[in-house]
């Protein structure tokens, strides 16, 4: 009896740190597929933020180009007019009347972009946009890259600006830059 007992013993112990590493081995692999399946939807909401954010950027290039063939100017307030301060960017509160311009607040009140405005547009991330126009009307537009470095567009009448989803301003001329450029 002495025998078999101790037999039995050994065998269930035996089986029972068997079941202890399958159920280790099964927690992480689950954990794996966890981070992988994570950093998968991480990447598709990501992704799908940029593209709704370049989207809603050519929405306001393209008003900004009709609202210029409309009118023969520039959306944005009168006083801004006929200065040569051409690197004038547009974000935060003083981007707001230029979204009220084209939403409507025009002489013919036209909707050129059709938004509720109340403030300036953010992008997916939360901060807002930062636009640039050739308010010299050079047919140029030159936008900030750096701070020790502005990029002219050729051809381009705006310039939009996203720091993305750092939301930090980053070298648009290197790859690893999150930043996205609408013209
Ligand atoms: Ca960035």
């Amino acid at each position: 009896m002495n025998l078999h007992f101790h037999h039995r013993s050994a065998a269930e112990r035996g089986k029972a740190a068997f079941t202890l590493i399958e159920l280790l081995t099964v927690i992480a692999i689950i954990a794996i597929l966890v981070t992988i399946l994570w950093a998968a939807v991480r990447k598709a909401i990501n992704d799908a933020k940029e593209k709704f954010a370049a989207a809603e950027m050519r929405e306001i290039v393209n008003a900004s180009i009709a609202y210029l063939q409309q009118y023969e100017k520039l959306p944005v307030p009168e006083e801004h007019h006929g200065g040569d301060d051409q690197l004038r960017p547009y974000s935060g509160a003083s981007a707001t009347p230029v979204y009220q311009i084209l939403a409507g607040d025009n002489p013919l009140e036209k909707v050129f972009l059709d938004r509720q405005v109340t403030g300036p547009l953010l992008d997916p991330w939360g901060t807002s946009y930062i636009l640039w126009f050739d308010l010299n009307y050079s047919g140029d537009t030159t936008y900030v890259n750096t701070p020790s470095d502005n990029n002219t567009v050729s051809g381009a009448r705006v310039v939009v600006r996203s720091y993305g989803r750092n939301r930090t301003s980053d070298d648009v001329d290197y790859k690893t830059s999150d930043d996205i450029l609408v013209y």
